[in-house]
């Protein structure tokens, strides 16, 4: 099956996060790979030293650049940076009507940089969320937008469902640092579905947020079920969890394609 994903996101040279990891998590799913940069970062496994926001003019042009041309099966969105790239990235996913648009709505860095500007989440929650198939926040992400504090299994619930009601068709929030259980839960505007897997004990966790959101987006491209297509996804994640690469003096990356390594 010949699937393009898009994935709409920030640069990290450093290859764990963004658009780079997207690349590599697409291409491990046998699929085309197209990536448009909002932000670009100078970043390495110990943290952000600098972020230069591309203005939003240069983010349409890349989105229409690549829509006049090529047909697109899947979205992934991640790092927006700022209100205007939020704002224009709502507006064509809208107008040119892409589909299978899985929402990573990334606000910090695991080291702590804002990656969202404040007055930007307000237009996430408002135009983004609408367009989505399924927003994708970890705990801290979830907390953020709902002000529902996740915590647990109960409170994991309540914030998915605010964020379905938020207006995204529906949501997983992934509860990666729970402890002792790795537990998902995804609501879907009727029912829960909760995946609970054994935690991986490892720092080489950067960029395992983008690399859940542009696997779902993957296996939503070739048309499977939104539940099944978490399970599987979290299944891809385990595995490049569990092939860590060693690079770095800090919190290194997964290894994307490890069947090949
Ligand atoms: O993991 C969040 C994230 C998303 N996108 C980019 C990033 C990061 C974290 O560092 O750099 C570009």
């Amino acid at each position: 099956m010949n699937r393009t994903v898009m994935s709409i996101a920030g640069w990290d040279p450093s290859g764990g996060a963004g658009v780079a990891a997207d690349l590599k998590t697409i291409a491990a799913f046998g699929h085309y790979g197209v990536g448009v940069i909002t932000s670009v970062t100078a970043q390495n496994t110990t943290g952000i030293q600098a972020i230069y926001d591309l203005p939003m003019e240069f983010i349409a042009q890349q989105i229409e650049s690549l829509h006049s041309d090529i047909d697109i099966h899947a979205v992934k969105v991640g790092m927006l940076g700022t209100a205007r790239a939020a704002t224009i990235v709502a507006s064509l996913i809208h107008t040119l009507r892409l589909e299978n648009v899985v929402v990573d709505p990334v606000l910090r860095s695991t080291s702590g940089t804002s990656l969202l500007e404040k007055k930007a989440i307000s237009v996430l929650r408002e135009k983004i969320f609408p367009l989505a198939s399924v927003v994708t926040p970890n705990m801290e992400e979830a907390s953020a937008l709902t002000g529902i504090r996740a915590t647990d299994v109960r409170s994991m619930k309540e914030s998915a469902r605010a964020l379905v009601k938020a207006g995204a068709r529906a949501a997983v929030v992934t509860g990666g640092h729970l402890g002792p259980r790795a537990i998902d839960i995804l609501y879907d505007g009727k029912k829960f579905s909760l995946y609970d897997s054994t935690m991986i004990p490892t720092t080489n966790t950067h960029g395992v947020g983008c690399t859940f959101a542009t696997a779902v987006a993957c296996i939503l491209a070739r048309g499977t079920a939104l539940p099944e297509a978490v399970d599987e996804a979290k299944r891809y994640v385990a595995r490049a969890v569990n092939h860590p690469y060693k690079i770095g003096r800090g919190d290194g990356p997964l290894h994307h394609v490890p069947a090949i390594a």
